[in-house]
């Protein structure tokens, strides 16, 4: 069994090696650069584990409590904007990678000046990891534990940031919150993660917000929807309560930390990880590799046609296919005027209910703080600043997201009906640029198949964030702007 993994492993390692250097003698230094990647992580026998949901979900938190420290900086509100990951290591180290090779070491203080939205605005520093070592008995063994932007809210590079990092995970933990339940985006971001990542734990988190009866009620909404969504009967959920798992490893209190229901995860997990690391470091492995294998396969296919062809036949062929082109190009920017229209409509109507929300909902707020501030001001400091944070949590965080999920079910609505209107339109235009250029270039069609759904898979969404009013993002087919308020390509593998 042992002689059979490792010679597997020795094959896959040639087979990547292989595959590299074909790589760069095509020039392809992207795809050489990550097969080194995935190469040096199966010789290291590296586990990824990536913790995954959307924003606010509380998987800084989760990591936090894993690891038994607050180490990692977690808000209210969006805050994780870069893939930070933990790995083991004798003593607590911080490190930088940037885009451009460079690493830096800073220290634990300085973290947030690099992972948050608010250190570093839309990645302007042009980070591209961070990596922690920290001398946790969890981490031993190669478990490397990733922290991901939360995806779905209004900073848009942080779902591409999450996206990227999705096909280098060797398992997910997706993060659901007890309080809102399920919400339609985070089931087509569920889909895309399934994708690409075979071993996803469900967890949900926040259960300390619930009693007894609305937890299990809860727990077994999100199980069925999960189930159904992806068409399969075995999904279990698990409770936590990540926050009070936290406060009771820094506390030692062992009562508390049974209460937040971590230990039953954590021995899920290690059992998990001491089964099947070894078998999933090399499928995972394999399979990235055969992705990059079919798409230099491809491209190689293109050049030897190319090369076959005489030049003149060829440049005959182009200008017909540009000439061809000209036309959908106009039938495409046709379509994408009618639909930003639609989608304009849609963003003032939601500018209009977020004004209604302001006058009445924010006012009402406002007073209720005024309130708490009089009746609590007699207090001392530190009990007054608890009442305050607690009216703030309950009654002003409670407000938006109940606010906030109503409005996102009527979005999802409305999206949807000008969606499918739309999405039969480009998959239209989608098949004749796939004609055209079958027919002129005699190309396989297969690799093109994938279609794009404006309906099913796509959504739309958003957060109230620092820069109101208008504070839409969409998961939309046509722009890649990261201006709010614009329409943008759907984050895909
Ligand atoms: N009540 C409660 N709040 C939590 C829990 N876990 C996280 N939070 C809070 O949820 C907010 C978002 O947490 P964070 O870890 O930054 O979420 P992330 O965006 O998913 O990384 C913070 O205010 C956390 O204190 C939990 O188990 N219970
Ligand atoms: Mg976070």
């Amino acid at each position: 069994m042992l002689d059979e993994y490792k010679g597997l492993r020795k094959n896959l390692l040639l087979g990547i090696e292989e595959l590299r250097n074909f790589t760069l003698n095509r020039g392809n230094s992207r795809a050489a650069e990550s097969l080194a990647e995935i190469s040096q992580k199966i010789r290291e026998n590296r586990f990824y584990l990536v913790v995954l949901g959307e924003f606010k979900r509380g998987k800084t938190t989760f990591i936090n409590a894993l690891l038994g420290e607050p180490l990692l900086p977690t808000a209210v509100v969006p805050l994780t904007s870069i893939v930070t990951m933990m790995r083991y290591g004798p003593e607590e180290r911080v490190e930088v990678i940037f885009e451009d090779g460079r690493i830096e070491r800073i220290s634990m203080q300085e973290l947030h000046l690099f992972v948050t939205e608010r250190g570093n605005p839309g990645n302007e520093k042009s980070v591209k990891r961070v990596e922690v070592s920290y001398p946790s008995p969890f981490l031993q063994d190669g478990v490397y534990l990733v922290d991901t932007p939360g995806v779905g809210s209004v900073f848009a590079n942080n779902t591409e940031v999450t996206y990227s990092f999705m096909p280098k995970a060797d398992a997910a933990i997706f993060l659901l919150a007890a309080d809102p339940p399920i919400s339609q985006s985070e089931l087509a971001f569920l889909k895309d993660v399934r994708q690409s990542i075979r071993k996803v734990f469900f967890v949900q988190n926040k259960v300390d917000r619930l009693d007894q009866d609305e937890r299990i009620e809860s727990m077994e909404f999100s199980r069925s929807i999960i189930e159904k969504v992806l068409g399969v009967d075995s999904v279990e959920v698990h409770p936590l309560s990540a926050k009070l798992a936290l406060k009771a490893k820094q506390e030692n209190d062992s009562a508390k930390l049974q209460e937040s229901y971590l230990p039953r995860l954590e021995a899920l997990l290690g059992n998990f990880l001491m089964r099947e690391k070894g078998r999933e470091v090399i499928r995972s492995g394999a399979d990235q590799a055969l992705r990059s294998f079919n798409e230099e396969k491809f491209a190689a296919e293109i050049e030897l046609k190319a090369l076959e062809t005489p030049l003149q036949v060829l440049e005959e062929r182009l200008g017909r296919f540009q000439e061809e082109m000209k036309r959908v190009d106009q039938d495409a920017f046709d379509a994408r005027v009618l639909f930003e229209g639609e989608i304009k409509r849609l963003i003032q109507e939601l500018d209009l209910d977020l004004e209604r929300f302001h006058r009445t909902e924010v006012a009402r707020m406002m007073q209720g703080l005024d309130k708490a501030h009089q009746e609590n001001r007699e207090l001392p400091l530190s009990r007054y600043t608890e009442a305050m944070e607690r009216y703030v949590q309950e009654g002003i965080v409670r407000g938006f997201d109940e606010w906030l999920e109503k409005e996102n079910v009527k979005l999802d609505e409305q999206y949807a009906r000008v969606a499918s209107r739309f999405s039969s339109r480009i998959n239209q235009i989608i098949q004749e640029i796939l004609e055209i250029s079958s027919g002129l270039f005699q190309l396989s069609l297969e690799r093109f198949q994938e279609q794009e759904s404006l309906d099913s898979e796509t959504s739309l969404y958003y957060m109230v964030g620092d820069p109101p009013p208008s504070f839409l993002i969409w998961r939309a087919p046509f722009d890649s702007s990261p201006v709010p308020c614009c329409p943008r390509t759907s984050p895909r593998r």
